[in-house]
């Protein structure tokens, strides 16, 4: 079975989706139209991003976490500053999206991506619920794998275009690691995590 959701001709084919996807994901191009890409292309580049660090080495990525971040060195979430005003505008529309309020929407990650530069396989860290991804610049290529698995086969890849978002929710969340492929060209992304109602400020 051939499971990548790929580019012919620059179009995005997303070919039997339903059994193609990992269960609770979902994809949605278009999400930012190209003024709101520009303006958030604008205010990341005058930020002072940084090598992310982990555990014991430093990451190509350069980034910046808004809300909460997680602390490698102490294995914990730590607070981090407050959700910038020009990331407001996409905090609401991605709550209104998810139908939750938008204080749920607690943490940012804004992540620069050089060419070249890929994310290895991970599952988020567990205190945040949902995850919602931006993509800037740049098309690029996410992964999915179940867990437990290390079969080739079971590997699906979304092609993610600049201004798409996707969600990840349930097994997809949960169950299913996460990578992503060494760019083209520059990337930026914007990770929203939300936090349960009883944790958000
Ligand atoms: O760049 C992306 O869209 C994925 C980011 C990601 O998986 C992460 O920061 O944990």
């Amino acid at each position: 079975m051939d499971n990548t959701v790929n580019r012919t001709n620059n179009q995005l084919i997303l070919f039997d989706t339903p059994r193609s996807l990992p269960n609770g994901l979902v994809y949605k191009p278009d999400f930012l139209t190209r003024d709101e890409e520009e303006i958030l292309l604008a205010y990341i580049g005058n930020l002072p991003l940084f090598h992310a660090p982990y555990r014991e080495y430093t990451a190509n990525r350069r980034i910046m976490n808004f809300g909460w971040s997680f602390d490698f060195r102490k294995n914990r979430l730590v607070p981090g500053p407050e959700l910038p005003t020009f990331l407001k505008p996409v905090q609401y529309k991605i709550a209104k999206w998810l139908g939750i309020e938008k204080r749920r929407v607690a943490e940012a990650l804004i992540t620069e991506y050089s060419k070249g530069t890929q994310l290895g396989w991970h599952v988020d860290n567990e205190s945040f619920e949902t995850i919602v991804g931006i993509s800037l610049g740049s098309w690029s290529r996410i992964r999915f794998r179940p867990l437990r698995s290390r079969n080739k086969n079971d590997i699906i890849t979304l092609e993610l275009e600049p201004r798409s978002a996707y969600i990840m929710q349930g097994q997809v969340r949960w169950e299913w690691q996460h990578s992503v492929m060494p760019v083209p060209d520059l990337r930026y992304s914007i990770t929203f995590r939300t936090l349960p109602p009883q944790l958000s400020k």
